[in-house]
């Protein structure tokens, strides 16, 4: 069985377990990482020498990296659905998700850890806010792209889906101000009303 590791408050273990809910297949999660610890041990080292969560099992088959786990999983399960087989709509979802992995979730990263993992009494207020403005530019871009179209790589749902979902949930999700973006909101509303969508989207953000 596929075998993941990974606390589920990590948004990067999240993209893994919303793929394989959205594929279907049968999985075991074990929590790793954070409080859990389990990822510097030896062999948690032998599979990820980062010693950071997600990592994959399949059949012997080992993976980190959240992205390439989806991109893999994607393309093994689901071409020509999640994982597009044409080249152009392909290098589309490709795109949005390095644009996930390289911009949109790190905007926010500073906003998380200062309103959600700091206590109050030691919270750097300009950190926030420096996160928060570059939080904002990259929701304009989402939203200003979602504009006429249903999903991330136009008519139908994709692994850019997924994994700018998962980002999505925890910008709309932090304790703070935002300007309204009515695309990003309506297509966020319809990733939670997807059954493999709700594990992650009814999480608290820890
Ligand atoms: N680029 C990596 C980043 C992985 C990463 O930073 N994971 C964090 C959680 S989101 C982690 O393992 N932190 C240490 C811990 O949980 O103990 C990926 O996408 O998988």
């Amino acid at each position: 069985m596929l075998r993941v590791w990974g606390r589920l408050s990590s948004v990067n273990v999240q993209k893994v377990v919303w793929c394989c809910d959205e594929i279907g297949l049968d999985y075991e999660r074990i929590d790793a990482g954070g409080t859990f610890g389990r990822n510097n041990t030896p062999e948690y080292l032998a599979m990820n020498p980062n010693g950071l969560v997600p990592v994959i099992e399949d059949d012997g088959f080992v993976l980190y990296e959240s992205n390439a786990i989806v991109r893999y999983l994607a393309a093994k399960h689901a071409t020509g659905t999640l994982w597009p087989a044409e080249a152009h709509a392909r290098a589309d979802v490709d795109r949005w998700m390095e644009w996930q992995a390289t911009g949109y979730t790190p905007s926010m990263l500073q906003a998380f850890w200062q309103l959600v993992r700091t206590p109050p009494d030691q919270r750097d207020a300009a950190a926030v806010e420096a996160s928060r403005a570059k939080g904002e530019k990259h929701s304009a871009i989402l939203d200003a792209h979602l504009k006429g179209r249903e999903f991330i790589a136009g008519n139908a749902f994709s692994a850019a889906d997924i994994v700018i979902g998962c980002a999505a949930h925890r910008w709309l999700n932090l304790p703070m101000a935002r300007e309204p973006r009515p695309e990003l909101e309506r297509w966020y509303a319809m990733l939670k009303s997807r059954p493999a969508g709700r594990q992650v989207t009814s999480l608290q953000l820890t």
